[in-house]
């Protein structure tokens, strides 16, 4: 190989129902990519076990859940790669490997890790504090080069990073000696001339990188929140929308006309942002248009749009689950799809490492 082959890798957890945060995110994002370069989609349902284990079930139906809302959005199975991660033996491998090149005080910044472990650290599961070496054995595994995801995942893709560079230095020899490396498409003092695993890319771009909840503006939209207020839901009605707009939090100030009159405004700031996303605007055009407005006018316009948007990707996400069998199947083709790529990066590092390959 002379360069890496473009190539993009993103998921979601089946740990409940995708928001618009997950939706305008991440998910929305994908869609141009599949025209651009080669895209794996995975539903990454080995870390929807890191916090507990759903109820018997609950899983299988989450995942296709998840899937169904990939295809409604518009992610395409003859264009893209759809998966489980389960379904894939080579991200639970090297994961493993990566638990062993990533060190310690890496994983122990890792803010997520310390925002859902809470107070309870001692009693969280090893998994939840070694999910970051999953989520890069996720990426890796496919020698992506490109990962788009929402802000929130800025620093695990940091330590992605540092794990590529850290294999890719420590086995440097043994990777130009077997012949599998690629030039490092960007010579630097920190890396071989030889890389295995690319440098991923983050794509973190767009208005709606970090959408907020709405009941608090400094908080994440996240289905974790115990407030379902604080999310619209992908399986939403148009009644729960409007209300959930209605009943967002708010400042008593209008919009205003420029930019710079949202900070200090966490709130304003997030429904603007969720107008522009879905829209397909900028804040700054959403501002021209609503500057000076209440958002006893503003919100209104922000539901309907909100609803005419969502209301036809939760029909066909309808649609698409109440055929389990062809979810199955789409599921299964991917998995296939995916490990024929899988499959021999992992042989290689098997053999970059050195393991007896009795085979
Ligand atoms: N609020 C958000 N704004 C923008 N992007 C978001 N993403 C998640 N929340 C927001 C992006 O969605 C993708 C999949 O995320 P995930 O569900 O696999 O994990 P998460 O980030 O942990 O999502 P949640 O909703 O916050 O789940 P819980 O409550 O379980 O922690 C990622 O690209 C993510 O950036």
């Amino acid at each position: 190989m002379t360069a890496f082959q473009p190539r993009v890798f993103s998921g979601v957890q089946p740990t409940g129902n995708l928001h618009l945060g997950n939706y305008l995110g991440a998910v929305s994002r994908w869609v141009p990519l599949q025209d651009q370069m080669e895209t794996i989609f995975c539903v990454v349902d080995l870390h929807a076990i890191t916090a507990s284990f759903p109820e018997q079930g609950e899983l299988q139906s989450a995942t296709r859940e998840v899937t169904a809302a990939y295809m409604a959005a518009g992610i395409d199975p003859k264009k893209s790669i759809i998966f489980n991660q389960s379904q894939v033996r080579a991200h639970a491998e090297l994961a493993w490997i990566f638990n062993c090149v990533a060190r310690m005080g890496w994983l122990s910044r890792m803010t997520q890790f310390k925002e859902k472990a809470g107070k309870n650290r001692e009693n969280a599961s090893v998994g939840l504090f070694a999910y970051p070496n999953l989520m890069a054995a996720d990426i890796l595994a496919y020698r992506a080069t490109h990962v788009p995801v929402g802000d929130d995942q800025k620093q695990h893709l940091e330590l992605t990073r540092d794990i590529a560079q850290k294999f890719n230095n420590d086995f440097a020899d043994r990777i130009k000696e077997l012949g599998v490396g690629v030039p490092n498409p960007t010579p630097s003092p920190e890396l071989p001339e030889e890389l295995y695993f690319p440098i991923t890319e983050p794509m973190i771009t767009g208005p709606a990188t970090r959408i907020m909840s709405l009941r608090d503006g400094t908080k994440k939209m996240s289905k974790s929140d115990p407030s379902d207020l604080s999310r619209i839901n992908l399986t939403d009605d148009a009644d729960s929308i409007a209300k959930k707009i209605r009943k967002a939090k708010t400042d008593p100030d209008a919009l205003p006309s420029e930019i710079k009159g949202l900070e200090g405004r966490p709130e304003a700031d997030n429904l603007v942002g969720i107008y522009a996303a879905l829209a397909g605007h900028t804040k700054e055009e959403v501002l021209k248009d609503f500057g000076g407005e209440q958002f006893s006018a503003f919100k209104p316009a922000l539901a309907d749009l909100a609803v005419a948007k969502l209301a036809p990707l939760t029909k066909e996400m309808r649609r698409l689950t109440s055929d389990p069998a062809e979810i199955d199947r789409i599921l299964k083709d991917g998995a296939e799809k995916a490990a024929a790529i899988a499959d021999p990066i992992l042989a290689d590092v098997r053999k970059i490492i050195g393991f007896l390959d009795v085979a």
